[in-house]
């Protein structure tokens, strides 16, 4: 039996916009990687995406870097005093098996800063 471990550190390939699979976790898979295009001069940006896990072991999202940005922060949107806020998400996303988390505008993303 393959171990699966429990912390899972997921880097991201901005490049790479279609699905992208992650190569040494056969069965943490992230699917529908994208990204909008930024306007030139944005010094920021956000990926989104689908995790799925397909093992029978609860796993998270600890952390994200990529090459195409000096920093990376797993972020979402919370609602504070009726204004909507982006927020760095502490402790990582969990990923329970057949419960896909889906990070997409106005919620979880991968916010990209110092593009
Ligand atoms: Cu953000």
């Amino acid at each position: 039996m393959r171990f699966v471990p429990r912390f899972l550190v997921f880097v991201l390939a901005l490049m790479a916009v279609p699905p992208l699979a992650l190569a040494h976790h056969d069965h943490v898979e992230a699917t529908n990687v994208w990204s909008r295009a930024t306007p030139p001069g944005a010094k920021n940006g956000a990926a989104y995406m689908i995790l799925t896990n397909d093992t029978a072991k609860a796993d998270r999202l600890i952390d994200a870097a990529s090459d195409v940005a000096e920093r990376v922060e797993i972020h979402t949107h919370l609602m504070e005093n009726g204004v909507m806020r982006m927020r760095r998400v502490e402790g990582g996303v969990d990923v329970e098996p057949g419960t896909p988390v889906v990070f997409q505008p106005g919620g979880l993303h991968i916010m990209l800063m110092g593009l």
